[in-house]
C-alpha cells in the first residue's frame, strides 16, 4: 500500500523519514509580519521579537486548498490535525478530504482530531509510520491508531498563557495564573481538546516534580514521552532524567516546539506528550 501522512505545523514536525510526508504550515500574524511555520522559520528569533513587540497578534490555520495541495498525488492518506477545540484545522482537512475523494474515488483518507498538538500528535505520527511501514491495510491502520490514540496524553507547562488569552484560547481569569512571576502553569489537554488546568507550580524545580506526578496520575508507567520545549532545553533535559530515573528503559526524546507551538507555550513552556 502507498500511504502518506500529512499533518499540520502544529506536529512540531516538518519532515519524516521513511515515509511520504507533509506538513501545511500555521501562521503567526503581527500588525507587522507574517511568520509562516515552515523550515523557513527561526522559532527563537520569532519569539525575541515578539517579546517586544506591543501590538495584536494572531493564528492562522492551513486552508483547505493548503490540504488539498498536500494531498495531492497520495493514494492512502492519514491525516492528523491540531484539535479541533481550539482550532479550525480540522475542519480544513475534513473538507479537503470531502473534495478530494469525490475527485480520486479510489483513495482513502482519514482525518483525525488529536483533540492535542505538539509531542503528542508526534507518537501518533511515529506511530503511524510503524504501522503503515508494517505494510497493513487501510481498515486495519486506521483501527490501530484509533486504538493507539486513546493511550497518548498531553500535558503541558506554561509560564506566560498571555497570548492564549488574547486569543480566546482560554479566559484571562485562567491565564492570570501563569502571568506572575516564577508560577507556571500546568495543565493537560482535555478529553474535547481544550485546555484544562491541573495546578500551579513554584520555581523550576517544583515544575518538573509535579509534571512527572501529573504524568503517573495520567496513567504513565514506562511508555514512550515525547518532550517538546519552547526554548527551554533545560527543563526538558531535566524532565527526561527524572522520567529516567524511575522508568529506566523509557524511550524518551527530546525535541524544539515549532512556531505555531512555541508562540502559544511562549519562551520556556514545556509540552510532553506520552503513552499510558
Ligand atoms: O487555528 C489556529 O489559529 C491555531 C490555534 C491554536 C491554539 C492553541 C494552541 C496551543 C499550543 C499550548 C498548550 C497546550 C494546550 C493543548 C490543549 C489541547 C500549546
Amino acid at each position: 500500500m502507498n500511504y502518506k501522512i500529512v499533518t499540520d505545523s502544529s506536529a512540531d514536525t516538518l519532515s519524516y523519514e521513511g515515509i511520504p510526508f507533509a506538513s501545511a504550515p500555521l501562521k503567526i500574524i503581527t500588525d507587522k509580519k507574517e511568520y509562516i511555520d515552515d523550515e523557513s522559520l527561526d522559532v527563537e528569533a520569532m519569539l525575541l521579537e515578539l517579546k517586544t513587540y506591543k501590538g495584536k497578534s494572531h493564528t492562522s490555520c492551513p486552508s483547505t486548498g493548503d490540504y488539498l495541495a498536500a494531498f495531492e498525488g497520495a493514494e492512502n492518506i492519514f491525516c492528523i490535525t491540531i484539535t479541533s477545540g481550539l482550532s479550525g484545522s480540522y475542519n480544513a482537512a475534513s473538507t479537503a478530504a470531502k473534495m478530494f475523494l469525490d475527485e480520486h474515488p479510489e483513495c482513502s483518507i482519514h482525518v483525525i482530531d488529536s483533540l492535542s498538538t505538539g509531542p503528542e500528535n508526534y507518537l501518533l505520527i511515529r506511530k503511524l509510520a510503524e504501522l503503515c511501514g508494517e505494510g497493513l491495510d487501510f481498515n486495519t491502520v486506521k483501527e490501530k491508531i484509533t486504538e493507539y490514540h486513546n493511550h497518548t496524553r498531553l500535558i503541558f507547562a506554561l509560564e506566560s498563557m498571555h497570548n492564549l488569552a488574547n486569543n480566546g484560547r482560554v479566559s484571562h481569569l485562567v491565564a492570570k495564573m501563569a502571568g506572575l512571576l516564577g508560577i507556571r502553569a500546568v495543565g493537560r489537554a482535555s478529553d474535547v481538546g481544550t485546555l484544562e488546568m491541573t495546578g500551579k507550580s513554584r520555581g523550576a524545580a517544583a515544575m518538573i516534580k509535579d509534571i512527572f506526578a501529573n504524568m503517573k496520575g495520567e496513567g504513565y508507567s514506562g511508555g514512550r514521552v515525547r518532550i517538546h520545549h519552547a526554548v527551554n532545553p533545560d527543563a526538558a533535559e531535566n524532565l527526561k532524567n527524572k522520567i529516567l530515573s524511575e522508568f529506566t528503559d523509557a524511550d524518551v526524546t527530546v525535541d524544539t516546539a515549532g512556531g505555531l507551538c512555541s508562540f502559544y507555550a511562549e519562551s520556556g513552556g514545556l509540552l510532553i506528550g506520552f503513552e499510558i
